[in-house]
């Protein structure tokens, strides 16, 4: 193929969406879908909860353990950062991450409680931006309609409103919105047609960025 280099690097995609938008089903479904077309994919998801960090992001999201909005932000951030080195090395050896959460949904998250934007961007500021943001787009009232949220503790109608209102601020040029409400199978289709898209620029030689 013209123009691809010799060592192409994976592509950095990034699923984000509300609680019960149907990103982890579609990020696993697009993992099996790469490797199927004889690509290196791993899926990965943020909070990582087998770390020792994640652990304690963990026992905060189910109520067990109270944290300052602010040290929670942190937490989540340095989740991120924690896997930083093991991300860019994986990219550079070809593999494309599909990730199911990252950086957007730290700052919307955070932000929807009140904490300034500004600060919340600002500890993701270093970590790898992504190729593609593919943001699942559905309405809070259709995702709490969805056979209920898990019990944790973001997981209400009300918050996931404001929640959506953030990531609304977060638009970017890797920003593609795909309407969650469409059947599954359309949901797949079109996230396979962005994602392939974004693989192809990546192996033309699409530099990495920060
Ligand atoms: P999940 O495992 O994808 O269901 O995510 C757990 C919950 O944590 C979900 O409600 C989204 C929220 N969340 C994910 N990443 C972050 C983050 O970086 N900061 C904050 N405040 N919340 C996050
Ligand atoms: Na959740
Ligand atoms: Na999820």
């Amino acid at each position: 193929e013209v123009g691809m280099s010799d060592n192409p690097r994976g592509a950095l995609v990034v699923l984000e969406g509300l609680d019960r938008s149907g990103k982890t089903s579609q990020a696993s479904g697009l993992v099996s879908y790469l490797e199927g077309q004889g690509l290196s994919a791993e899926l990965w998801r943020f909070p990582d909860r087998n770390t020792c960090v994640g652990q304690m992001i963990s026992s905060y999201l189910s109520n067990k353990s109270e944290l300052d909005d602010r040290t929670i932000h942190l937490l989540f951030s340095a989740n991120r950062w924690e896997k930083r080195t093991l991300m860019e090395s994986k990219l550079k050896s070809g593999t494309t991450l599909i990730v199911d959460r990252y950086s957007y949904s730290g700052v919307a998250f955070s932000s929807a409680k009140g904490l300034d934007i500004e600060w919340c961007k600002s500890p993701e500021k270093g970590l790898l931006a992504p190729d593609l943001v593919a943001y699942l787009d559905i309405p809070p009232q259709k995702a709490a309609e969805r056979g209920g949220y898990g019990g944790e503790r973001y997981e209400q109608l009300e918050f996931q409103k404001k929640v959506a209102k953030q990531y609304e601020m977060l638009h970017d040029l890797t920003w593609k919105n795909v309407d969650a409400c469409l059947p599954m199978e359309e949901v797949t289709k079109q996230l396979r047609e962005i994602v392939m898209d974004c693989v192809a620029n990546c192996r033309k030689g699409k530099p990495l960025s920060e």
